[in-house]
């Protein structure tokens, strides 16, 4: 099964949107398998976003993400990398949908309360470098009713 990397970012954590956003993906029956809140490093936040890194906005986006307690998660399921995309919502908030995470929640793209995994390399990464402790594997019952 796939998995991708949601991190609930500073703004969501005080804005009391972590319950909304995890709810958002059980509900739509994906499973949880990694989970925790951690205040990042510069150093850390760098290595997350080093494609990013000749981008004028770069030293904001570091500033914000490093401004609190992030919750990092890793979620499985089909085409779970895409579809927590769509989960989410575009990049720039404005420019989301209505009943996405940003379409209803931010305005500003340097406040978009969370991001996911572009691609399943990229997920890929990113799990390994916020949990090299490992997710967890468990099968939950409740899958004979999620998928055919
Ligand atoms: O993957 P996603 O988070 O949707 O967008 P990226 O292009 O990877 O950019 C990461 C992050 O950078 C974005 O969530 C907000 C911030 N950012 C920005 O502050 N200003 C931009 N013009 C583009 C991105
Ligand atoms: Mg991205």
């Amino acid at each position: 099964m796939e998995q991708t990397y949601i991190m609930i970012k500073p703004d969501g954590v005080q804005r009391g949107l972590v319950g909304e956003i995890i709810g958002r993906f059980e509900k739509r029956g994906y499973q949880l398998v990694a989970l925790k809140l951690t205040t990042p490093s510069r150093e850390h936040l760098e290595k997350h976003y080093a494609d990013l890194a000749g981008k004028g906005f770069f030293k904001g986006l570091i500033n914000y993400m490093a401004s609190g307690p992030v919750v990092a998660m890793v979620w499985e399921g089909k085409d779970a990398v895409k579809t927590g995309r769509t989960i989410l919502g575009a990049t720039n908030p404005l420019a989301s949908a209505p009943g996405t995470i940003r379409g209803d929640y931010a305005i500003d793209v340097g406040r978009n309360v969370c991001h996911g995994s572009d691609a399943v390399e990229s997920a890929q990464k990113e799990i390994a470098l916020w949990f090299p402790e490992g997710v967890q594997q468990y099968s939950k019952g409740i899958n004979s009713w999620i998928y055919e």
